[in-house]
């Protein structure tokens, strides 16, 4: 089919057709720039694309989620940080990373198709990225490993995109495994494949996709990762990883007495805007980066253990910190994890950025009908838009397809 799309489109057969698929995250949110442990798994739902070599340095890119449906045609030799705009912005921004790091890239048409759902918060412009870096790798003959890869990509989006993300959602894109979670330790991104077969234990994964984005959401991430890195530079450490989860209350009280003196001095100053803006918020950024770790270690744990369905009060407890620490949750996303739990799931959260996107719901088989149709009614009673549900289990990462 993508290949077909793509014949039509350029009038000439693809050299090849890969996939890359979107993710659900488990637990580890936030994370993946503060140094810190995730544990993303790869959906069933993919971005294909259809590709065949040019050595002219032309780069259209053609994709069926486009609704103008035009081919968008760029010169390989003109691409710049800042200088593409739309989706078109994260193929693009491969090519360049690519081309900056010194592999010969000439040029590509390419067609894309996806069943990823777009702002869902499940990785659907991670996957583009993905999907396109494979294949270019695959047909320039760069032979590059699955983590460079990911790294290439975030170096995408960071620089030409202007999008601070973390590793998590490339690395997962690129590397997970059918049938298994990704332990990713993001500083060095050494990686342990964790077997999740849920429906084994009678269990199944509910994803609702609330279809809101909040306006925020990239000027909150950003603000979250700066406060981060503002938290890391007070404490004395290289990032908030560093922080262990024993000394957590000591880290705490630096930050308050930080806090204090600060406001001394602001006010001694009249400095009223420094007495506002001092390391008191930084305090739940903290508690939130340093529970998170923990608890993803402590679901890794009991997923190895054989008890994935003692993992719900993690994922509940993982929902509460990023709503009131990290301050990243929203309405329609309390409302599918409070509804959930309510109707006796065993634990939700949502997933991924947040702002908006994803919640994901942890139920019993035999009550996964019963909480789906509460959240619906709670959404409808409410009159928000009927959120997207899915059964999410773990699929394969990057690959040929032909
Ligand atoms: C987004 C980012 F792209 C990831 O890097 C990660 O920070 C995530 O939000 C939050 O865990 O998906």
């Amino acid at each position: 089919m993508t290949a077909d799309v793509f014949q039509q489109t350029y009038g000439f057969t693809p050299e090849g057709v890969w996939a890359a698929p979107g993710r659900v995250n488990l637990i580890g949110e936030h994370t993946d720039y503060n140094d810190g442990f995730v544990l993303p798994f790869a959906i069933h739902q993919t971005t294909t694309a259809a590709v065949a070599r040019r050595d002219d340095g032309l780069l259209r890119l053609h994709s069926s989620a486009d609704p103008e449906g035009a081919v968008v045609e760029l010169r390989v030799a003109d691409l710049v940080p800042g200088g593409t705009d739309g989706w078109a912005a994260y193929p693009a921004g491969v090519v360049w990373a690519l081309r900056d790091a010194g592999h010969p890239v000439t040029g590509a048409d390419i067609h894309y198709d996806s069943t990823i759902p777009i702002a869902a918060g499940l990785s659907s412009s991670h996957a583009l990225e993905v999907v396109t870096t494979l294949a270019l790798s695959d047909l320039f003959g760069l032979d590059l490993p699955l983590w460079q890869l990911a790294r290439l990509c975030q170096r995408a989006e960071n620089v030409f995109v202007g999008a601070p993300t973390g590793i998590m959602d490339q690395t997962a894109s690129a590397c997970c495994v059918e049938g298994h979670a990704l332990h990713l330790d993001t500083r060095d991104l050494s990686q342990r494949q964790i077997p999740l077969d849920l429906a084994a234990h009678g269990l199944r994964l509910l994803v609702f996709d609330t279809r809101v984005k909040h306006a925020h959401s990239e000027g909150g991430y950003g603000d979250r990762r700066r406060g981060c890195e503002r938290a890391a530079a007070v404490l004395g450490v290289t990032a908030l990883r560093d922080v262990p989860f024993g000394e957590l209350d000591q880290a705490l009280d630096r930050l308050r007495a930080e806090d204090a003196e600060g406001a001394q001095e602001a006010h001694d100053a009249q400095d009223a805007q420094r007495s506002q803006g001092t390391a008191g918020e930084l305090t739940g950024l903290v508690r939130h980066i340093v529970t998170e770790n923990h608890r993803v270690e402590q679901v890794v744990a009991r997923l190895e253990a054989g008890d994935p369905r003692a993992i719900g009060p993690l994922l509940t407890a993982g929902h509460a910190s990023l709503r009131d620490d990290f301050k990243v949750s929203c309405p329609e996303l309390d409302l599918v994890v409070d509804t959930a739990n309510a109707a006796g799931a065993l634990g939700a959260r949502m997933t991924g950025g947040g702002f908006g996107g994803s919640a994901i719901v942890l139920t019993d088989e035999r009550t996964a009908d019963h909480v789906t149709e509460a959240v619906l009614t709670a959404f409808a009673t409410k009159s928000l838009t009927a959120p997207r549900v899915f059964t999410a289990t773990p699929g394969a990462g990057a690959r040929r397809l032909a």
